[in-house]
């Protein structure tokens, strides 16, 4: 029978059924013949940090030999502000090997993975997180996810609120449930710093219509591409003082190619508020999010269509009435800067700390670079503080000159290529893990993207653009997981080697860039992009990024803020305004 559109989701009855997302979790657990849990209690453990994957590389095989799928699990961890010790590290590192695929995975929202578990391995590898301190809780589901923080350890006042911030907007609406303890520490509190109980105050039984993401910085420095999010603070500075927040609300970069009504959208501003009152305005929004948030079709279900629906002026209005402090109108501030806080950097305290570029997040040991032995080498030797950054990279923090001076050499003997070193197309880019882990993926990402990345670095080369700043970004499918739309250039998967080709967003992610070339193949992506790059190399202003190029030829006024992905193509557009501008 077709499902009423009025009637609430099959997800939302699994929600409501969990006992507070207990499901029957602890029977496939305990049951040594299920190597994966059914529908309803897949759903359920993404609450936990986990999702249920299967390795999509041997599908056809298996299928063809009589065999199901190669199931596994995925855990993301979520580390508000990014922040680890060297010893949780270390136990990551030792918990790799011993429980996942042998590689790391930093993630786009300062998080961490393991892709890989299996089923048996699932509950020793929670509780071993948890006894590091560290917790899967909340990572994924219909929740508030990791928050995210600016990531550069700088020891001013600004930024100690900023961090604080976020940690605290965390453990807000961390949920409240007990389930997590009992499923997977043996109900074992004490081994947790957290807070639980067997009710959920803020969230109710059905938590969130789907997931809520939130992030805190300051106006001078957009490292966490804070306009993606639903949610975000965003500290204003005046005569060198944090006077309170600038709030966002209704970001989001997730689409579906078949779907008309969905996109990608920068964030609203929504007003000013107190310091003190940065967490209370979080919650609120993420209040109205719960009560009025569509919980018939999940694809609807995110923040951004629920302020489209009501309108902004009418969703400003509720957020006023449910806040119980004052709420003013936005304040202006410069046009935000962003830093990716990669190489040595002074933290204002007299020590340093040290950016590590890590190719697509993925901490591994290959033939030629072995990255992963560095960075655990470091933290071993050094036992420096860790911060993992919002473009998959990693910061070591509170060094003295001579360790930063023992860093570099220790990623010099591993082969990890010094930030100095790098081209700048790959130093911006990003993919998200698609193939062979991600169900949702239709076109590699991860894999390839280290190779396209070389292609169009000596492209840039040869125009004589190497010294531009450059975002690339690289996904399987439209959901924007690396954050595609807000990019000077990027590839959205569309089928096995065909994307879509964006254009126009910049390292700021303050505008959406346009479909610029639909269904591109691989092999042509060059050839499509040839006629744009020279032209960029011929006619661009001094600093002049590709995105703000492009934008300059299309003679916008007003930056994009919502893009669908079904628009028409500009490539046609745009190639005689490139001749009107002056291109041979
Ligand atoms: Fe994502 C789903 C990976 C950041 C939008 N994302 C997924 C899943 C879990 C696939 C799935 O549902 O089965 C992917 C797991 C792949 C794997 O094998 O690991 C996945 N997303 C990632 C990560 C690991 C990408 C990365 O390269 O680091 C990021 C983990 C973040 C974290 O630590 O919490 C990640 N995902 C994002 C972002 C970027 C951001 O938040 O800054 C977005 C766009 C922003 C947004 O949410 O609008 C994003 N992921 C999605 C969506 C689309 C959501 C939507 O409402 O439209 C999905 C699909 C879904 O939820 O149904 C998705
Ligand atoms: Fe998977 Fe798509 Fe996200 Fe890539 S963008 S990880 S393919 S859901």
């Amino acid at each position: 029978m077709a499902k009423d559109k009025n009637s609430p989701s099959k997800v939302e009855g699994y929600k409501q059924e969990s006992r507070l997302l207990r499901g029957t979790i602890d029977e496939v657990l305990r049951d040594p013949e299920k190597d994966h849990f059914e529908e309803s209690d897949l759903q359920l453990i993404k609450f936990h940090g986990s999702y249920q994957q299967d390795d999509r590389d041997l599908r056809k095989e298996r299928r063809a030999a009589g065999l199901g799928k190669a199931y596994s699990f995925m855990l993301r961890i979520a580390i508000p502000a990014g922040q680890l010790s060297a010893s949780q590290y270390l136990d990551l590192d030792r918990m790799a090997d011993e429980f996942a695929n042998g590689t790391i995975r930093l993630t786009t929202r300062q998080a961490v993975q393991f892709h890989g578990i299996i089923k048996s391995n699932l509950r020793e590898t929670l509780r071993q997180i948890n006894q590091s301190l560290l917790t899967t809780l909340a990572a994924c589901g219909d929740v508030c996810r990791n928050v995210m923080a600016t990531a550069a350890p700088l020891k001013d006042s600004i930024h100690e609120t900023v961090r604080e911030t976020a940690h605290a907007i965390a453990a807000d609406l961390r949920p409240a449930t007990k389930a997590y303890y009992d499923l997977w520490i043996d109900g074992q509190k004490e081994l947790s710093s957290m807070e639980t109980n067997d009710s959920e105050p803020f969230y109710g039984e059905t938590y969130l219509p789907r997931k809520f993401k939130a992030g805190v910085t300051v106006a001078n420095d957009n490292q966490i591409d804070i306009y993606s999010y639903d949610a975000g603070l965003i500290g204003v500075i005046e005569n060198e003082e944090l006077v309170g927040w600038n709030v966002l609300a209704g970001g989001g970069l997730g689409m579906s190619h078949g779907r008309p009504n969905t996109f990608a959208q920068i964030a609203d501003k929504i007003g000013f508020v107190a310091i003190e009152k940065g967490v209370d305005a979080i919650r609120v929004i993420a209040s109205i999010y719960r009560d009025f948030g569509n919980r018939n079709d999940r694809k609807q279900a995110r923040l951004k269509y629920l302020i489209d629906t009501m309108g902004l002026d009418q969703f400003k209005t509720e957020f006023r009435k449910r806040c119980l402090f004052q709420v003013q109108n936005w304040r202006e501030i410069p046009a935000v800067t962003i830093n990716d806080w990669m190489g040595q950097h002074e933290q204002g305290d007299g020590k340093f700390f040290y950016g590590v570029f890590v190719e697509n997040g993925r901490v591994k040991d290959s033939e030629s670079i072995k990255m992963r032995t560095a960075l655990r080498q470091i933290a071993e030797e050094l036992g420096c503080g860790i911060v993992v950054t919002a473009q998959q990279s990693l910061i070591f923090q509170d060094l003295d000159a001579a360790q930063v001076d023992r860093v570099k050499e220790i990623l010099s003997t591993n082969n990890v290529p010094l930030v100095e070193t790098l081209s700048n197309a790959r130093r911006y880019s990003m993919a998200c893990p698609s193939m062979p882990t991600c169900g949702l993926a239709v076109a590699e990402s991860e894999r390839v993207a280290p190779e396209i990345i070389t292609s169009i670095e000596n492209k840039l080369e040869e125009l004589g653009l190497s010294d531009s700043v450059m975002t690339i970004r690289m996904t399987g499918c439209p959901n924007g997981c690396a954050r595609p739309y807000t990019a000077d250039l990027a590839l959205v998967g569309r089928r096995p080697g065909v994307y879509h080709l964006f254009v126009g967003g910049r390292l700021a992610g303050d505008r959406m860039a346009d479909l610029y070339a639909a269904d591109v193949k691989v092999e042509a992506l060059l050839e499509t992009l040839t006629p744009l790059l020279t032209s960029y190399a011929e006619l661009r202003k001094e600093g002049e990024g590709l995105g703000d190029f492009y934008q300059r030829t299309l003679e916008r006024s007003e930056p994009r803020r919502r893009v669908t992905g079904k628009e028409v193509p500009t490539y046609d557009e745009v190639q005689p305004k490139l001749y009107q501008l002056g291109a041979r």
